[in-house]
């Protein structure tokens, strides 16, 4: 699993670079959930592929943006599924961005989820992993990722992130973001799932939600690269990960690219999602 942590650093490195250096222009393609694909997208997913298809112990990758799985090592162990640039809307106004993986052992599924890794591109590249913990590393001059500190989320933090169109949200879900709102929660949504978590995570708490929408019926949030990983660090960190009802690290996907409503958050406000959605 090391090696897997080491080779998602020095890709970063080089993502970061790509990031600062690189046009901005969009391909003439679509990936498999209908999004434009940046000049950049394609880019790092190729970096990354190329960094992945050195390790052995990689049975398999799946990324956002391939239509289909791609088969590495035949005796690897593990699946790595991975968003290689999240947030890809927000690239040309030099906004924060990520990418985002996860460890699977042997199939896919929220249940074989062994680790999951982040990393924000903003004025400082940061990872984190979790694995056994939470654990926040920043890149520094010499280009090495240092440890800052393990993540503990409060019971209940003050920053809101509402996810989706509102004129498709449920009613529900509008009463309860306006409540959430009325008790003082400040609105804290950049458009970003990497750095919009992130900031939830850092600063102790909050919510941080994607809906079902009458646009999207199943949300928009991809389960296996987007969805699962971050339930994992959230869980981790000592808050939860809901679709609503149910702890997202129980569902199972049946397509690779499947999504699901999602909401993040520490136990007070999650507590809250239950009892608006049950
Ligand atoms: P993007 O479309 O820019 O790639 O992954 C999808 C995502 O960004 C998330 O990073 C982000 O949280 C969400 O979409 C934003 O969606 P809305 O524009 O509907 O708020």
């Amino acid at each position: 699993m090391n090696e897997i942590f080491d080779a998602i650093k020095e890709v970063c490195i080089e993502i970061k670079n790509a990031l600062a250096f690189e046009e901005t222009n969009y391909t003439q393609n679509t990936n498999s959930t209908g999004d434009t694909q940046l000049a950049l997208d394609v880019k790092c997913d190729l970096m990354i592929q190329k960094k992945f298809s050195k390790l052995k112990c990689i049975k398999q990758i799946i990324s956002e943006e391939k239509e289909e799985p791609m088969d590495m090592h035949e005796n690897g162990e593990y699946i790595v599924a991975y968003d290689p640039l999240d947030g890809s809307s927000l690239v040309d106004v030099n906004l924060s961005v990520g990418s985002i993986f996860g460890i699977y052992k042997s199939e896919v599924g929220a249940k074989n989820l062994l680790a999951s890794v982040y990393v924000v591109f903003g004025p400082r590249v940061e990872l984190v992993i979790a694995h056994e913990e939470a654990k926040l590393y920043r890149l520094d001059k010499n280009e090495e990722f240092k440890f800052i500190k393990t993540i503990k989320l409060n019971k209940k933090g003050k920053h809101n992130a509402p996810g989706g169109t509102q004129k498709h949200w449920e009613k529900k879900h509008k009463k309860l973001i306006d409540e959430i709102f009325q008790d003082g929660y400040r609105l804290r949504y950049s458009g970003g799932m990497v750095p919009d978590l992130h900031q939830i995570l850092l600063k102790g708490g909050g919510l941080f939600s994607y809906p079902a929408t009458s646009d999207n019926k199943k949300g928009k949030l991809r389960m296996l690269f987007e969805v699962f990983p971050f339930a994992f660090v959230f869980e981790k960190a000592g808050g939860e990960a809901i679709d609503g009802k149910q702890r997202l690290l129980e569902l199972t996907p049946r397509h690779i690219h499947d999504t699901s409503p999602c909401f993040f958050g520490s136990t007070e406000e999650i507590k809250r999602v239950r009892k608006t959605y049950e």
